[in-house]
């Protein structure tokens, strides 16, 4: 925020911290409208891992400006809350293991609406530890908007991800077409629930009725699945009290294999204008829905291959006598 020194609230440097059952006062003019956070400046790492933290939005005066049909706003967030754990780990510098947009989680996340030709503004903020690439489906969105105000119309280009670094903001803003779109952190741990690091790749192993046998003795085992881990996102599993499941979230045509910072875009050419409403899952036009192949495949294109020996690296193992 641009404010006079003394309303900055930074403990020890502006002003005292304050302590428990105390209130300050703060007051300023908004200078200029724009997109901007707030957080703590008093034991930092702590209220900041517990969630402490907001989005400050300030409108033009003059409502003409910068005007758009729809103005959604989150703030991004990260929590290291051990699985059947009731508080967050205070000291964790990059593991952590839930991933928010306003502090919940995939599909715990309302889908933003639009209607087929509105003009949509995401602003989002990020106060986590890391940074994370936003990526929108469908659509080529312009940044529109970053911490210190409006970008000027002339240095916008077109984009379908932004990266928002730590402690930045930014606003992008796009024409909406009409589908369900999916909108996320394009980091894919990020996309998960509490999950466990270590989980061992078993792709390609057929382990059939292992797991079974070893979650008998073990209640909460878990193996990666032989095909890849979405073999996990259908799969019921007890789970301690106040964890989430690694993925989760159902969509029209199946599990959809994600949590975390993960939301759909739901555009609809009937949706009227100001209803945010959940319009349901969007009903494709005949013919657009990507389908089985189901005859037989034709040979695929390709370079033709060098014939064996040629260029092929010779190396010469160390050991042996053979000379
Ligand atoms: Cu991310």
């Amino acid at each position: 925020m641009l404010l006079p020194s003394g309303m900055d609230g930074v403990g020890g440097l502006t002003q005292p911290h304050i302590p428990p059952g105390k209130t300050f006062v703060y007051e300023f003019v908004l200078k200029k409208s724009g997109t901007f956070m707030y957080h703590p400046h008093t034991d930092e790492m702590v209220q900041m891992a517990m969630g402490m933290m907001g989005m400050f939005i300030v409108h033009p005066k003059d409502g003409r400006q910068h005007k758009v049909d729809r103005d959604y706003v989150f703030l991004l967030g990260a929590y290291d809350i051990e699985p059947g754990s009731l508080t967050p780990r205070i000291s964790t510098m990059l593991e952590f293991n839930l991933w928010t947009w306003n502090s919940r989680v995939f599909p715990g996340i309302d889908p933003l609406v639009a209607r087929s030709g509105e003009r949509v503004r995401i602003r989002f903020g990020n106060l986590t530890m890391t940074s994370h690439p936003m990526h929108l489906h469908g659509h080529h969105f312009e940044v529109t908007g970053t911490d210190g105000g409006w970008v000027p119309k002339a240095a916008r280009w077109p984009e379908v991800s932004v990266d928002v670094a730590v402690g930045q903001m930014r606003v992008i803003e796009f024409d909406a077409t009409a589908g369900d779109w999916a909108f996320h952190c394009h980091k894919s741990h990020h996309t998960m629930n509490a999950m466990g690091h270590g989980v061992p790749n078993l792709i390609g192993v057929d382990h059939r009725g292992v797991a079974e046998r070893i979650s008998k003795l073990v209640p909460d085992y878990m193996v990666m699945g032989e095909r890849g881990m979405a073999d996990m996102a259908s799969m019921e599993m007890p789970l301690p009290d106040n964890t989430l499941p690694m993925m989760t979230g159902g969509g029209p045509f199946g599990p959809l294999g994600m949590g975390g910072m993960f939301t759909v875009v739901k555009v609809r050419d009937d949706q009227e204008r100001g209803d945010y409403s959940d319009p349901g899952w969007y009903r494709h036009p005949a013919g657009s829905v990507a389908w089985e192949w189901s005859a037989d495949l034709p040979e695929p294109a390709r370079a033709p291959a060098p014939a064996a020996d040629s260029g092929t690296l010779r190396a010469r193992k160390p050991g042996g006598h053979e000379h």
